[in-house]
């Protein structure tokens, strides 16, 4: 840094000032709504302090200059990742912790059977009792943040108090957070309330709990992203699915990216993958050099929010601003523009630290050089993680070089397609296309998924994930799936729903498919069938690919026959496929539509 000296300063003055500029009213915000809701959480939390964030530049500097001297953030090599700085959760806080996490409303039926419930009353009281004084040797940050574009009639607006520094400088990265929130929120009152302590970070203490009918969240004994950010799965996802359900609108968890065609024609699409099943990848995949000319832009890489418009097509907001992104498998074949986008501005959590302050993890390319320390600060040693499989890093989308200019734009990208995929070792071919729009939403609300890291838990068993939301969805499942299918009525212009599956491997365990780039020639197909211009042969599963129709140009070693093998349908494997699916039905079978049940006997019946 140029001036070593001079941000700790500006950081004293900030803080010595910030009693006195709460006195005197500058807390960035007249709302006088969020004052007295502060004022009522401070008084319950009894901070030392109060600072409310305003998301300058400045604040940034001295926010980063004091986590650094609290050694919550380490400064990170700054020639070769300048602006870049490396934090180490608590061991036992490095994913999201499902069993902790609460949708609390009035009735146990709003909140389904996939969620865990308690009745609102019980768990204010028991948080309550949690956070009573827990801030009284700490800073309690009120963070104003905005989710989607300025001016945006889907975007929403979150206040997240907190004491984690962490948190703030996350969300800060994550979310357009500071002034422009007030700005929207104006006078209002409509705002997601959320309050997150660490405690001390004891996972018996630890709960995520959502009460959507008071737009309220609150978390505490964590400080891993996805339990803490609460712009993200808690807000964008949970609550979010609440309001869209009520409001007429869909959040979900999908990447949005747009494919340019060498035409110039533009096509967006999105795609609801599980955690850690490849979104970013794929949401920012460069075209292998075959196809020259087309070009991949990319609007979100976690969460859309899709709305009707007057037009009749759906449109897709990305309601947040930066990535949070799985490091483990990161590399420039993987993803090229990823590595890109992490040289600078980057938050780095539990990842390998090199001797000359660099970063590595398992998957980034070369080894790592001696001297090297794993996530838990340990010397590391071969064979042994040195990232943990969950390690992450939080950058600015703005760093993007494919970022596509609609991802600024208030009224959003219309939605040409949508696709569902899992990580799915067998039975899944690589891409089919649902006969229509029931069929696709039965196609997702059975989709089954392979745990990974992102959540604590066992990784590799095959789950029921309905699009990825599983642990998302903010009520009953059985609801959720009746409102995608009331929202064919609500839109003139239905996306196409697909299917894909990038994991299929054969009996030795080889991936069946080359992935990443190559993922471009599933894509151009999707493209093609959305514009109209290419058939598709009819399965019991729904239209798949001619084999003269897709693009295997270019891909050497690879033939029809791999191509036939990767979309086989093995009638025994989908006759075991339905039968999983019982698991699911079975737990929602009270609440889940008719329509459901009748493709999955059209289903059974085509086979
Ligand atoms: O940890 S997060 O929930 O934010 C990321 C993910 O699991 O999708
Ligand atoms: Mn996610």
């Amino acid at each position: 840094m140029s001036r070593p000296c001079a941000i700790p300063l500006l950081f004293r003055s900030l803080f010595n000032g910030t009693l006195q500029r709460m006195k005197l009213g500058n807390r960035n915000t007249q709302n006088a709504e969020v004052i007295a809701w502060v004022g009522k959480v401070a008084e319950l939390c009894q901070p030392r302090e109060i600072f409310w964030c305003d998301g300058s530049t400045v604040e940034k500097e001295a926010l980063t200059a004091e986590a650094v001297r609290s050694g919550v953030l380490l400064e990170l090599n700054p020639e070769r990742l300048p602006g870049c700085y490396y934090h180490r959760s608590h061991p036992n806080d490095v994913a999201r912790v499902e069993q902790c996490t609460y949708v609390c409303t009035e009735s146990e039926e709003e909140a389904g059977p996939t969620n865990n419930w308690a009745p609102p009353a019980e768990m204010y009281r028991k948080l309550y009792g949690l956070c009573a004084g827990a801030m009284r040797d700490r800073v309690m940050y009120v963070v104003p943040y905005l989710l989607g574009p300025p001016k945006s009639p889907m975007a929403k607006v979150g206040i997240e108090l907190t004491d984690s520094i962490y948190v703030v400088l996350s969300m800060r990265i994550m979310t357009r957070m500071g002034k422009v929130a007030y700005d929207e929120l104006g006078e209002g009152t409509d705002f997601n309330r959320g309050l997150h302590t660490m405690l001390d970070l004891d996972p018996e203490r630890r709960h995520i709990a959502h009460f959507p009918q008071d737009n309220t969240i609150i978390s505490v004994g964590s400080n891993y992203g996805g339990n803490v950010l609460l712009g993200k799965k808690c807000l964008a996802l949970r609550i979010g699915s609440w309001l869209g359900r009520k409001e007429g609108w869909l959040a979900e968890h999908m990447l949005i990216l747009g494919v340019e065609a060498p035409s110039g024609e533009k096509t967006f699409v999105a795609a609801a993958f599980p955690s850690a099943c490849g979104k970013t990848n794929f949401a920012m995949m460069q075209p292998p050099r075959h196809f020259r000319g087309w070009k991949i832009w990319t609007v979100g890489d976690d969460i859309a929010w899709m709305k009707p418009g007057a037009d009749g097509c759906l449109y897709a907001i990305n309601p947040e601003f930066g990535y949070f992104g799985v490091a483990p498998g990161t590399n420039v074949h993987s993803n090229p523009n990823a590595t890109e986008i992490i040289k600078r501005d980057t938050i780095y959590t539990n990842v390998a630290l090199t001797p000359d302050r660099d970063v590595w993890w398992e998957g980034k390319g070369e080894d790592p050089p001696a001297g090297t320390v794993d996530w838990q600060g340990r010397p590391w040693k071969s064979g042994e993680h040195a990232a943990q499989p969950n390690s992450r890093f939080t950058a600015p989308m703005t760093n993007n070089p494919m970022l596509a200019p609609e991802a600024m734009d208030p009224k959003g990208v219309p939605i040409s397609a949508i696709i569902f995929g899992g990580r799915r070792s067998t039975t899944l071919p690589l891409v089919y296309e649902a006969f229509n729009w029931v069929h696709g939403v039965y196609m997702g609300a059975t989709m089954g998924s392979e745990t990974t890291a992102a959540a604590a838990g066992a990784v590799g068993h095959v789950r029921c994930d309905p699009m990825a939301m599983l642990p998302f969805t903010g009520y009953n499942m059985g609801f959720y799936f009746r409102h995608w299918l009331n929202m064919r009525k609500r839109i003139t212009h239905l996306p196409r729903i697909f299917s894909v599956n990038w994991f299929r491997k054969d009996d030795q365990g080889n991936f069946l498919w080359p992935g990443y780039g190559e993922n471009m020639r599933v894509l151009e197909w999707i493209v093609d069938r959305c514009h109209g211009r290419v058939g598709a042969r009819e399965t019991p599963l729904g239209w798949v690919p001619n084999a003269r129709d897709f693009d295997l140009d270019d891909l050497p070693g690879f033939t029809r026959e791999h191509f036939e093998r990767v979309q086989q349908i093995n009638i025994e494997e989908w006759r075991r496929e339905i039968l999983s699916q019982d698991e699911l039905f079975m737990k929602i079978y009270a609440f889940i539509p008719k329509e459901m049940i009748f493709q999955r006997e059209l289903l059974v019946a085509r086979l």
